[in-house]
Order: structure tokens, then sequence, then C-alpha cells
């Protein structure tokens, strides 16, 4: 059987590029999220390209733990043995002062970025525990390593992945399981026009005069850290577009 994947969040974005990047080296790819055309669309394209039975789409909200926990337990037999599991799934929601940011907005992040991903950890990992074998790729941020005015919440939603990844790896760690976390930096996804609420505008001037990281460059790393030998783990790789430093420190003039 070939190797397994499970990648939250793959309806756009870095989740998207990883679900083509794996399944295009012959993986079953477990694609998730909330919007059900765009799962059925891909999910269909793949299986045109690799055959049937190349893919599977589950719909659920990584926020509800409840449907977290049915959605993968409700998987067929053949698609149980996860080996690797991708924690993507995540947004940023707003850009304000602590002071005036909404609360609602804060609520979204927590509750998709730490909390969500606590739940599909929690239901994962046990089937892993119990193969003893088994690799855990949480999608972390530069944000998570340093945080930047505005940033507030949503950098601190990512510190919290950059902890929980430390914690997995040490829990895990009897078990043979690997735990890697990727921390970019700024690319350009639908990321920036959920950050500002549908935005358009707005969002494309964050990649203004630079050459952005995309879905695919971050799919290659994730392939990569996934393909190494079974004694060899990334702990934690940052990576950047060549014109970002820091998350506040942008070279505007290297567009290609
Ligand atoms: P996108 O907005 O393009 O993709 C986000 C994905 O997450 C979508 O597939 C979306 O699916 C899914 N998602 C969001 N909320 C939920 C939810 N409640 N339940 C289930 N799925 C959800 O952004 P990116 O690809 O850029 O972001 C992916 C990850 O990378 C995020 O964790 C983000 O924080 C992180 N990141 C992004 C960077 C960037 O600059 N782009 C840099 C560093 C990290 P759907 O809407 O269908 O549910
Ligand atoms: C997304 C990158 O710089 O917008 O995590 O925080 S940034």
């Amino acid at each position: 059987m070939p190797s397994l994947i499970l990648i939250t969040g793959a309806t756009s974005g870095f989740g998207e590029a990883m679900a083509r990047r794996f399944a295009a080296d012959r993986w079953r790819v477990i694609i998730t999220g909330r919007r059900t055309e765009r799962l059925e669309a891909l999910r269909t394209e793949l299986d045109g390209l690799h055959g049937t039975g190349a893919v599977h789409a589950l719909r659920f909200d990584v926020r509800d733990r409840a449907a977290a926990e049915h959605a993968i337990a409700s998987l067929p037999e053949e698609w149980r043995p996860i080996d690797v599991l991708v924690n993507n799934a995540g947004l940023a929601a707003g850009f304000a002062p602590i002071q005036d940011g909404d609360p609602d907005d804060h609520d979204r992040m927590i509750d998709t970025n730490v909390k969500g991903l606590l739940h599909v950890s929690r239901a994962v990992i046990p089937g892993m525990v119990a193969r003893k074998r088994g690799h855990i790729i949480n999608i972390g941020s530069m944000a998570g390593k340093e945080v930047y005015p505005n940033g507030n919440v949503y950098c601190a939603t990512k510190h919290a992945v950059d902890a929980l990844t430390k914690g997995m790896r040490q829990d895990l760690l009897p078990y043979g399981i690997k735990v890697t976390q990727i921390a970019p930096g700024l690319a350009e996804t639908e990321f920036s026009i959920v950050r500002f609420h549908g935005d358009e505008a707005r969002a494309k001037k964050v990649y203004e005069g630079i050459e952005p990281l995309t879905g695919e460059d971050v799919a290659n790393l994730v392939h990569f850290a996934a393909s190494l030998p079974p004694h060899v783990c990334i702990n934690d790789l940052t990576v950047s577009p060549t014109a970002q430093a820091t998350s506040t420190l942008v070279r505007r003039d290297l567009q290609p």
C-alpha cells in the first residue's frame, strides 16, 4: 500500500498544493476542509489524474470537536492507518491593535489555529501510538517565532502551534512518531484575503514588490520532510521569501 496522508485545509493555498504534490507522488491523500464543492472538484481532478481511490474527502469544520472526531472515526478501514497528519487548516482574521480587535476574530483564530489543531490531532494520534509509527507536520508561521504590530492574537496562536509541536515531540518520543513544524513567512495564497475579510485589493498590497512564497514552495518542503528515512526528523523549518528577513523587515525592490 502507498503511504497515506491526511491534510487539513486542502481546499486552498498550502493544503491544496500539498494534496497535488503528494498525489502526484502516488501517496493516498485524505483532503479536508469546509467548502464541499472545492473538496469534490479536487478529489475528482486528482482521481482523474492518478486513478480512482487516490483521494478521500472529509468535510468538517476543525473548530467543531465532535465533527472532527466523527469524521476521523467514519473513515473506511483502508483509509484509517494514517502515516502523516498535516495540521494546516488555519487563518488570520483582522489586523488591528489589541484594544481595537474584534473579539469574534480573536475567537475564530484561537478556535481554528489552536483548538482545531488539537481536535484533529487528538482524533488521529491514538492510531499512530497504537501502530508505533507516524509523522505529524504542523504548519506554524514566522508569526510563531516573533510578534509584529497588529499581529497580536494571530501571532499568539502560532506561538501556541510552536509550543504544541515541541510538546507533541516529547510526548510521542516513546512511540517513534516524528513531529515537525514548518514555519513559513510571506506566502501568497487566500490567507490575506481571509485576514482582510475579503478585501482583495488590500490583500494584494501585502505582496507588492516582492516575490512571495507559493503554495507549491511550501508543499515541496512538506513533501521533503515527509519523505526522509525513518531515522531522520526535521524538527523545525522556518522558510521565507528571500526578500524577507523578519516579519517586519522586507525588501520590496527584489521583484523578478
Ligand atoms: P488559505 O486561506 O489559502 O487556506 C486555508 C485553508 O484552511 C483552507 O483550505 C480552508 O478551508 C482551511 N480552513 C480554515 N478554517 C477552517 C476550519 N474552521 N475548518 C476547516 N478548515 C479550515 O491559507 P494558507 O494556505 O496560506 O494557510 C494555510 C496555513 O498556513 C494556515 O495555518 C496559515 O496560518 C499558515 N500560514 C500561512 C502563511 C501565508 O503567508 N499564507 C504563512 C505562514 C503560515 P475551508 O475554507 O474550505 O474550510
Ligand atoms: C502568515 C505570515 O507574516 O502574515 O503566517 O504572519 S504573516
